[in-house]
């Protein structure tokens, strides 16, 4: 809410020279940039967030009150006022609705801390531009609403008291601000006419500077999202990034503040800039990222915001399937809650989070704190690890009983101290011993906990690990013949290996230079020392492949022919019957022919691609959104969908000489992008030349 006291205007500008920082969006410099940090400071700075491992995510806003009803529809969320296209004027009207009488951040907060969660993420403002706090720069906050109490306020002071971290989401995209762009394509009663956009950014740190300075130790987190749109760059990005540390030098920022997210998979591009930590949204890395911090965030059922409809919620053993395999790949779990209109958690949540609080009193010790699996993942469950003085301790979380009721653990070569169950350590702990480079465990096929028992194994020393050679190839298929090269990353080993599928031996081959290969084989490899084998068996398949035959083209002419086509799209329809808007040539794949405001449009690129050898080819496209790639006539990247820059790459064996060739593409609105790339066996990963590229003229 807005107020328009000159000394609150004046102690606004006094604190923003103080700290050295102003409010213009560009440019700013601040006394220090917070990109260059010495990685021990930075790893003080990310401790209790690294250790934490569990948070709650809270979305909470204008859109409790239709609760994911409008009109026919009951499937909508805290995206309503977009995804019915409720008008500004009408979605206004649910501030007067907005009376959470039954609100206790008590509750809350104890609910997430019996959850044995350690932070809190809530929604500050979505992208509907609702503040739920008091807002002095906007009329559009929680104390226009009958309700009138911060409930920021009341949450911070509620963490504080019970050692929670309470952190904040805010929304970089913004549905209401008059200045912010661009507008939804719906949207036609909004006239952007005046809009500046650097005045919403300046509009948006100032609401930043409350959230940093009216709460007290809180914000301990800034989780910013809403930044795909065409208007957020990674200037503005770092420029954000130092203007919050400078407020708050301690505090966590994630990868949405800048702008080149890898889509849902959450990671930022390399190379570009990536605040403290990526952000995974409703899914989980397929293995861990040695070096980086990540926090893949969930829903309980399909809504971030409340939808009364919505009972598809996940189980509780779902959901600690999910906190385990996250923490055993060395992230963060936050897992969101929708509360009512009227301040409540739905019973369903209430539920869960009071199951996993069972869970996590008894196991707490086998994720808070915790490391990543240094042995990876199995088909029994997941392992964390913590260090304990000189000792490690590896936590076995067996969600089924193992095939033979046995655990092994290959490349281990600390010698096993004790095995014991976490949740009922007087329990006859479970038998292990040492064969060869493995520890094995004995497992009953009752589990004490059906839903994730944990073992306490004890290993003297830091871990000494060896996992199996590991193939340097990228490629698993080749035409004539191949060299299949081999290492050990531990160091200090001796590989040896098979090629006829059997275990190496100290007798077998010992791997010294690249093996050549000439027809389809399968390699076996383990890594010894002194005699004695060190890690377990890696086992790769490499195959011959016959190369698809070449076409004669008599006629090639330069370049590819194009069709241009416009509509809104969520992937690629069939241009291949559809009448093009405009069609001609083009060296490469350019869109000159595109509309001025590059949006709802696609292209369709035809003709040969000539390969100057026979071999292994890869093709790679990246696009924002959807892309895909034909060679005669043949899907081999499949990259289409609505989503931000995303590369696919498909392989295969190719003749030298000409091969059909298509790439389709399309933009909806928002970035757009396209990168094509070829790579053989003797080629780097290139964008594929003009040169390669030809069509036949029609007649
Ligand atoms: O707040 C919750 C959701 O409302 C919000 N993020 C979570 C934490 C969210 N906003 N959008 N989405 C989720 C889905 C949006 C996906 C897309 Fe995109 C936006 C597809 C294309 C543009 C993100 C950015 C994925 C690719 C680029």
């Amino acid at each position: 809410m807005k107020i328009n006291f000159k000394i609150a205007l004046f102690s606004a500008l006094f604190l923003a020279f103080a700290i050295g920082a102003c409010h213009s969006s560009k440019k700013t410099t601040y006394q220090k940039d917070y990109l260059n940090e010495s990685d021990a400071a930075r790893n003080q700075r990310m401790e209790w967030w690294r250790e934490a491992r569990f948070g709650l995510f809270i979305h909470w806003g204008l859109y409790a009150v239709p609760a994911g009803e409008w009109g026919e529809k009951n499937t909508y969320g805290e995206w309503i006022r977009t995804t019915a296209e409720i008008p500004l004027k009408t979605y206004d009207g649910f501030v007067g609705k907005f009376n959470p009488t039954q609100f206790s951040a008590h509750d809350w907060v104890q609910m997430a801390k019996n959850a044995g969660m350690k932070y809190i993420v809530i929604t500050s403002k979505h992208h509907d531009g609702f503040a739920i706090y008091d807002s002095k720069v906007s009329d559009f906050d929680v104390m226009a609403t009958p309700f009138k109490r911060d409930i920021l306020k009341e949450l911070a002071d509620e963490c504080k008291k019970e050692g929670i971290k309470l952190c904040f989401y805010h929304s970089i995209m913004d549905w209401h601000h008059p200045d912010y762009l661009p507008r939804r394509n719906w949207e036609t009663d909004r006239s952007t006419k005046g809009a500046k956009f650097d005045r919403y950014v300046t509009y948006m740190k100032k609401q930043l500077k409350e959230l940093l300075t009216n709460y007290g130790d809180a914000p301990h987190v800034l989780w910013f999202d809403g930044e795909w749109e065409s208007t957020w760059n990674s200037e503005y990005g770092k420029d954000l990034y130092n203007y919050v540390r400078s407020l708050k030098p301690d505090i966590i920022i994630n990868n949405r503040v800048g702008a080149h997210r890898d889509g849902m998979a959450g990671f930022t591009a390399p190379g570009q800039f990536a605040g403290d930590f990526g952000t995974p949204e409703q899914e989980i890395p397929a293995t861990g990222l040695p070096g980086m911090d990540w926090e893949s965030c969930m829903t309980m059922n399909n809504n971030w915001g409340y939808n009364k409809a919505d009972k598809n919620f996940k189980s509780t053993k779902e959901l600690l399937h999910n906190l385990t395999d996250i923490a055993s790949k060395g992230g963060n779990f936050l897992l969101n809650v929708g509360p009512t209109a009227e301040g409540l958690f739905p019973t369903e949540s209430i539920q869960r989070l009071k199951e996993i609080g069972e869970w996590m009193k008894k196991n707490g010790e086998s994720i808070h704190g915790t490391l990543a699996s240094p042995i990876g993942s199995f088909d029994w469950g997941r392992v964390t690890m913590k260090t304990k003085g000189e000792n490690t301790i590896l936590y076995l979380h067996v969600f089924n009983s193992p095939s033979h009721g046995q655990i092994i653990l290959h490349g281990i070569a600390n010698t096993p101290m004790g095995a014991a169950y976490l949740a009922a350590p007087m329990t006859k702990s479970p038998h292990f011993e040492r064969v060869d480079d493995a520890i094995v465990l004995d497992v009953p096929t009752k589990l004490l906990d059906p839903i994730n028992t944990v073992i306490m194994l004890q290993l003297k020393g830091k871990p000494d690990i060896h996992m199996v050679p590991v193939v340097k190839n990228k490629l698993t298929t080749f035409v004539e013949s191949m060299y299949v090269s081999l290492a050990d990353e531990g160091g200090n080993a001796e590989i040896h290996y098979t090629l006829d599928g059997t275990q190496p031996t100290i007798f077998s081959a010992t791997y010294l230079t690249p093996i050549k290969i000439e027809e389809t084989t399968t390699v076996t490899a383990r890594s010894f020392r002194d005699d004695q084998p060190i890690s377990g068996t890696m086992q790769q398949s490499f195959w011959k492949k016959e190369p698809k035959a070449s076409t004669p083209v008599a006629a090639a002419a330069p370049g590819l022919q194009y069709f241009y086509f416009e509509g809104k799209w969520e992937k690629l329809p069939p241009f291949d019957s559809m009448k093009a808007l405009k069609k001609g040539t083009v060296t490469n794949f350019d869109r000159s022919a595109k509309n001025k405001l590059g949006e709802n449009y696609g292209f369709e690129y035809r003709g040969f691609i000539k390969l100057p050898t026979t071999g292994i080819y890869t093709f790679s496209t990246a696009s924002d959104d959807g892309s895909v790639l034909l060679i005669d006539n043949e899907m081999l990247v499949d990259n289409d969908g609505l989503h931000g820059t995303k590369k696919v790459a498909g392989t295969l064996a190719l003749q030298a000489g000409y091969h059909e060739f298509i790439v389709r593409y399309f933009n909806s609105v928002g970035g757009e992008d396209l990168k094509v790339t070829w790579a053989s066996e003797t080629m780097d990963e290139q964008p594929i030349p003009d040169n390669a590229l030809f069509h036949v003229k029609a007649k």
